[in-house]
């Protein structure tokens, strides 16, 4: 079979490309160390046991700063748990959020905070709430017969 010069070194080329990012995902991968985040075993509590899991087994808003916070959240179906959370103008609330039961999102509009919440697994996010007002908190990953209910607020002001 006759196979024309340019199309040699087509093949050449994206054959040598794909070796080359096979490379260096596996060099990344093994002598790096990187993986998907929620591959750290030690992030991840029995989701049968959340309610009685520390810090889950007490779903709250804590000060652990100068209006600085620690809102220990449970994703369920259907709602989050502590419901309605206030918080002064200028407050950073770091989120730690699990699921007990399937996969929820977690996510304010008009805000970074977009998460995904895995049953067992421990999700993390931080956010200052710079503007007063009324956030929204939502789940975005479809869970169920009354996912569009699963909301809560957080209040600024
Ligand atoms: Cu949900």
């Amino acid at each position: 079979m006759h196979i024309h010069r340019l199309e040699k070194i087509w093949l050449i080329l994206g054959i040598g490309t794909l070796f080359l990012f096979l490379t260096i995902l596996g060099i990344s991968a093994f002598a790096m160390g990187m993986h998907p985040p929620s591959s750290h075993a030690h992030h991840a509590i029995d989701p049968a046991k959340v309610n009685e899991t520390a810090p889950f087994d007490t779903p709250e808003l804590k000060q652990i700063g100068d209006n600085e916070y620690e809102a220990i959240m449970v994703a369920y179906a259907f709602g989050y748990s502590p419901q309605n959370i206030e918080v002064p103008v200028g407050a950073t609330v770091h989120f730690i959020v699990t699921s007990p039961d399937v996969v929820h999102g977690f996510a304010i509009p008009g805000t970074n905070v977009n998460m995904m919440v895995l049953p067992g697994e421990v999700s993390r996010i931080s956010h200052t709430f710079s503007q007063s007002g009324e956030f929204l908190i939502i789940c975005n990953e479809y869970c169920g017969a009354a996912h569009e209910f699963m909301s809560t607020t957080i209040i600024v002001k």
